[in-house]
């Protein structure tokens, strides 16, 4: 079996997805990669870890021929937040680091796997069940950058036979790493405020919905998509999933449920409420159900109950609780 490389390993979703893959595939078939230096003792450090700018053709397919890479998970990117904060950047990350990554595929022959969100969407998209097949015209620099990059993925599978595969990620939501600049980061926020303050300020206006994840959701998706029989496939990028819908109100009242007192208020930052406002309420997977059998296992109640066993002992080992 050819080796496994991961860009963006040190981000959010990256940080959890190469701990899975080495568990499956084995340590030394996967490769970490990042602009940042592992730091030592974290997980990802346990196995080979290369700096690769994925912008840079070279770095990239330096990587790919010395570890005689077959797949790349490509997650290195800007999310919504920053995304509008740095356009210029954003793109040139995004859509310039997946062009090379997508080049360098062609050349050795790896499959690619390249997550689109919920941000591809746009206001005129249907914002109930979302269908898989709709319209999308985004209006932050983010959602150009996932339309434009589940558009080229399908043209190089169409024109070149990139195996590339992806998802339309909701808000994804652990208790592990913080994500950095999302405008669903609140829903991540807003566990490490109620275990250390019983209250939380939210950015999001309280009524405002949006599909979530919980990540260990996120990961299992990712690499049964990859793992799916391509014969199944009618899609291929990228496919809608969700776990659970909710509003800020209707998250502190689960977290209630478990810690009770716990009170939230809100500050409406203008900038994310908007990207928020434009994108769906809840999305339709079942184009993900039928084509490779996709079932979320976690739901509100049991994500909150899940987070708030594992952040609490992690926090007071931080030393950020007392005890
Ligand atoms: C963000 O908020 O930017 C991401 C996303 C939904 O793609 N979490």
């Amino acid at each position: 079996m050819k080796r496994i490389l991961v860009t963006g390993a040190l981000g959010q979703i990256g940080s959890e997805l190469v701990i899975q893959l080495r568990e499956r595939y084995g340590v030394d078939r996967v490769v970490a990669s990042d602009v940042r230096i592992a730091p030592a003792g974290e997980a990802v450090s346990e196995g080979p870890f290369e700096y690769v700018d994925c912008t840079l053709h070279e770095q990239v397919n330096d990587a790919v021929r010395r570890y005689e890479v077959g797949t790349i998970y490509h997650l290195a990117a800007l999310l919504s937040a920053v995304a509008e904060e740095k356009p210029h950047v954003a793109w040139q990350l995004n859509m310039g680091g997946l062009y090379q990554v997508l080049e360098v595929a062609r050349r050795y022959g790896c499959s690619v796997f390249h997550p689109s969100s919920i941000g591809s969407f746009g206001p005129e998209t249907p914002k109930e069940l979302t269908p898989q097949d709709t319209l999308q015209r985004p209006t932050t620099m983010y959602g150009v950058t996932k339309v434009s990059g589940e558009l080229l993925c399908d043209y190089y599978f169409r024109r070149f036979g990139v195996d590339a595969r992806g998802l339309r990620f909701p808000g994804l939501i652990s208790y592990l790493v913080p994500p950095g600049g999302g405008t669903t980061d609140y829903a991540v926020e807003i566990f490490y405020e109620a275990i250390k303050h019983r209250r939380y300020q939210c950015y999001l206006r309280s009524d405002t919905c949006l599909d979530m994840m919980y990540m260990p959701d996120a990961i299992r998706a990712t690499i049964e998509l990859m793992e799916a029989d391509p014969s199944r496939l009618e899609h291929r990028n990228a496919f809608n999933i969700t776990a659970m819908n909710f509003t800020p109100e209707q998250l502190a009242k689960a977290i209630r449920q478990e810690i009770p007192g716990f009170e939230i208020d809100y500050r409406v930052d203008p900038v994310r409420q908007a990207i928020a406002d434009s994108w769906p309420d809840c999305l339709d997977d079942s184009a993900a159900r039928y084509e490779w059998d996709w079932r979320p296992e976690f739901d509100l109640p049991a994500m909150t109950r899940d987070i708030l066993t594992h952040l609490r002992p992690k926090l007071e080992l931080q030393g950020e609780l007392q005890v």
